[in-house]
């Protein structure tokens, strides 16, 4: 018996789903190392005006932690942060949390990870998972002299709170979620807000400035059983949103009907023609929106649909010569999606570096195990389910997965497992071949897909997702036994 040392990156999502997994394994050797000042992840790091979830705030959570007295249907940004916070309180995480603590190097030597924080402070442990997050690395756009601007430029998800953007001239570059909830929360309040879209999205209406009925609360708050019962049910209605991107028909060509009615919510034509996307709904990451269609029709709002040249001191010049004069920058642009842990610097086994293992593009076999790199694992890593499965679902299997590796070893029956190449190749050929019938093939771009062209998404459904994290094949793994050395048997 051993008792495994265990060290999480990041205290997002994931990162509490992993401890909170790991607490109830029984495994409290474990330090959660945070790079920002409280929990939370992207909903930490996110702060602009008219964030939101865009998954309903019923299903938006872990299966191990009720929660049904949401304020909205969909919930704001602090209502969730506050959630992550209660998850942090119930499963006694805060002592094992280090917050303001950057990791940028990890090494296996010696059969354990050597891991450095940003301060210079050193960990070792037996396990290392990496919960970086996929939307953490702020696409900055590479627009000639947007660093001469005069005025203020901001991206989304750094945004400044000292930043009043009222009576002011607003640009906001990027449609996507984003740009979409920014707009509905900015227009209000602002003199002129001009919306520089480069190719447009299709918007579904959907009540996400709604609060959530009283009744609702009142009913779940007396019949908790019936909100857990809810929440599975909802999990399980999820399960038609994968189907719907994952496979052609009929509940796919009904929700794309939806998404062009939409549209008819614009009264100008020639606004509408605009603002019509050339590609099929649902193949970018669906934009849901309750506002948006009233904000961009106000006359305080312009849509410019010409492209953009460059910025100088005063505004930003489109390529038929306009100049529209600004106050304020918003660079909704979205994000580096495929970055994952990185710019850390990862060395696995025998000095490969992760920029090595991954030079032709992020991959991990089932989403969490890399060749090279032994007892690391990632959560909603390479091909996690971001635009359909429940994606707590998706974390929590993955933390599921990894106890029982952890377990394996503090019963002594293990001492390292890494995923073999042969495995990992085939699990991406499988990939690339579950890509064709899904909606993501249909001809569009966007963060979902890599350099190369490939999707960075979970192409099967929910039952696969099961599969693979739940029963892992010995002949998919190196295991070395803390007496024997290497072999490939199945953990018990
Ligand atoms: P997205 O969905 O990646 O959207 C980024 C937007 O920014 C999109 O409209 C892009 O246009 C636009 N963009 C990016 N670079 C440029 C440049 N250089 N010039 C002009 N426009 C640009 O990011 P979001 O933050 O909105 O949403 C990310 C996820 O968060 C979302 O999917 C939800 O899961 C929550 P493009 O379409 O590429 O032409």
């Amino acid at each position: 018996m051993a008792e495994p040392r265990v060290l999480v990156i990041g205290a997002g999502m994931s990162g509490l789903a992993m401890g909170a997994k790991l607490k109830a394994a029984g495994i409290d050797d474990f330090t959660i190392l945070e790079k920002g000042s409280d929990v939370g992840g992207v909903w930490f790091w996110n702060r602009y005006p008219g964030l939101a979830c865009d998954v309903p705030s019923l299903l938006y959570r872990y299966s191990f932690q009720n929660k049904t007295d949401w304020p909205n249907i969909f919930s704001a940004r602090d209502d969730i942060l506050a959630y992550h916070r209660d998850v942090a309180d119930d499963h006694d995480l805060w002592p094992h949390i280090r917050l303001d603590s950057e990791v940028v190097a990890a090494k296996f030597v010696d059969n354990a990870w050597h891991v450095e924080s940003a301060a210079g402070e050193k960990f070792t442990a037996d396990f290392l998972i990496a919960a970086t997050g996929v939307l953490h690395h702020p696409n900055r756009p590479d627009i000639p002299g947007l660093d001469d601007f005069a005025g203020p430029v901001v991206h989304t998800a750094r945004w400044d709170r000292d930043l009043d953007a009222t009576d002011k001239r607003v640009a906001i570059i990027g449609g996507g979620s984003t740009g979409v909830q920014i707009t509905g929360a900015l227009q209000p309040i602002v003199h002129k807000l001009s919306l520089f879209q480069r190719s447009p999205q299709w918007v579904l209406w959907a009540p996400t400035t709604l609060p959530q009925p009283k009744f609702m609360t009142r009913l779940f708050r007396r019949r908790p059983s019936l909100a857990q019962a809810s929440f599975r049910a909802s999990v399980r209605a999820s399960a038609l949103f994968t189907d719907l991107t994952i496979h052609p028909g009929i509940k796919r060509r009904a929700v794309q009907a939806y998404a062009r009615l939409c549209l008819y919510l614009i009264r100008d034509r020639n606004l509408r023609e605009r603002l019509r996307p050339d590609y099929q709904p649902l193949c970018k990451r669906q934009v849901l929106s309750g506002n948006y269609f009233r904000a961009v029709q106000q006359s305080n709002v312009e849509v410019v649909t010409e492209r953009i040249d460059h910025v100088d001191a005063t505004g930003i010049v489109t390529a038929d010569g306009n100049h529209h004069d600004l106050d304020v920058v918003v660079l909704a642009t979205g994000f580096q999606a495929h970055n994952y842990m990185r710019p850390m610097e990862l060395t696995g086994r025998d000095g490969i570096t992760i920029d090595e293992a991954w030079k032709s593009g992020p991959h991990a076999f089932a989403m969490t195990s890399i060749p090279g790199f032994p007892n690391f694992f990632t959560i909603l890593g390479p091909n996690s389910p971001v635009g359909s499965i429940h994606l707590q679902t998706a974390a929590e299997l993955t933390c599921d997965h990894i106890v029982r590796w952890i377990s394996a070893f503090a019963r002594g029956e293990m001492m390292t497992v890494e995923v073999s190449e042969t495995a990992t190749s085939r699990f991406n050929t499988d990939v690339v071949d579950a890509l064709q019938p899904t909606v993501w093939n249909t001809g569009c771009e966007s963060w979902y897909f890599k350099d190369d062209g490939t999707v960075d998404l979970w192409p099967f459904d929910l039952a696969t997702l099961k599969q693979y994290l739940g029963q892992p094949l010995s002949s998919d793994y190196t295991i070395t036994h803390p007496e024997r050395g290497s072999d490939g048997d199945q953990m018990g």
